[in-house]
């Protein structure tokens, strides 16, 4: 079965070629094999709304079946934003560094014991006319950092560091993070109907 990854976000494709290696004849396949880029507007007030928007409108442009994602983070302290604004916090076309400096501005005055919040992500997969063959979700619980820390993974991975540990995601790096992360869970939960979907 060849799935297409429908993702802008270098960092997430190669989270997913590790966390989807182990689906005996699963072959991905990137954006970069569609003739055309396609722009979808991410404009639902849900994680899985979104996801379901994107892998829909892809996979009937490209013909084939597409699992795509929506993530972000929810930050108690902020009432759960940026949520499924993470990618455009502070503004249109932010860069991650953007995005987490105005985090941390805003959580200046906020204590320690409040600056809990959590990654979520939703995917969905759907066939090549759009129809949705499989949905799942996953949280990653940590805390907000007091200043960006560490090298790896992309997003907020700099600032968040998650429940059990001192270091930030991005100081843990991908082995970590592909155990622990929202992505991971959400995936991890997906394995066993993509396993069906191949032998029904
Ligand atoms: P695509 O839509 O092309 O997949 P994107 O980066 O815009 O790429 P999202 O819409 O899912 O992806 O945006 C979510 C934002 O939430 C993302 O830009 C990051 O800032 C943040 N985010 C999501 N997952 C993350 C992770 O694993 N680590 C750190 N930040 C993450």
């Amino acid at each position: 079965m060849r799935i297409l990854i429908a993702t802008m976000n270098p960092g997430k494709l190669r989270e997913y070629e590790r966390l989807l290696a182990d689906v005996p004849g699963l072959e991905l396949e990137t954006m970069a094999s569609l003739a055309e880029p396609v722009d979808v507007v991410e404009d639902c007030d849900t994680f899985r709304g979104n996801a379901l928007k994107k892998a829909t409108e892809i996979a009937k442009v490209a013909g084939m079946p597409c699992l795509a994602d929506d993530s972000g983070l929810e930050v108690d302290a902020l009432g759960g934003r940026p949520g499924v604004y993470s990618a455009r916090y502070s503004g249109e076309g932010a860069t991650d560094a953007q995005n987490n400096t105005k985090l941390l501005d805003e959580l200046s005055d906020t204590a320690d014991e409040q600056r809990t919040a959590r990654f979520r992500c939703a995917i969905v997969i759907v066939d090549g006319a759009g129809h949705e063959l499989a949905m799942a979700d996953g949280a990653c619980e940590g805390r907000i950092g007091h200043e960006p820390t560490g090298a790896h993974g992309f997003g907020y991975d700099p600032l968040f560091v998650p429940e059990g540990y001192t270091q930030t995601m991005a100081e843990l790096g991908p082995d970590t993070k592909n155990e622990i992360s929202h992505r991971a869970q959400a995936a991890a939960k997906l394995v066993p109907l993509l396993r069906e979907l191949q032998n029904p």
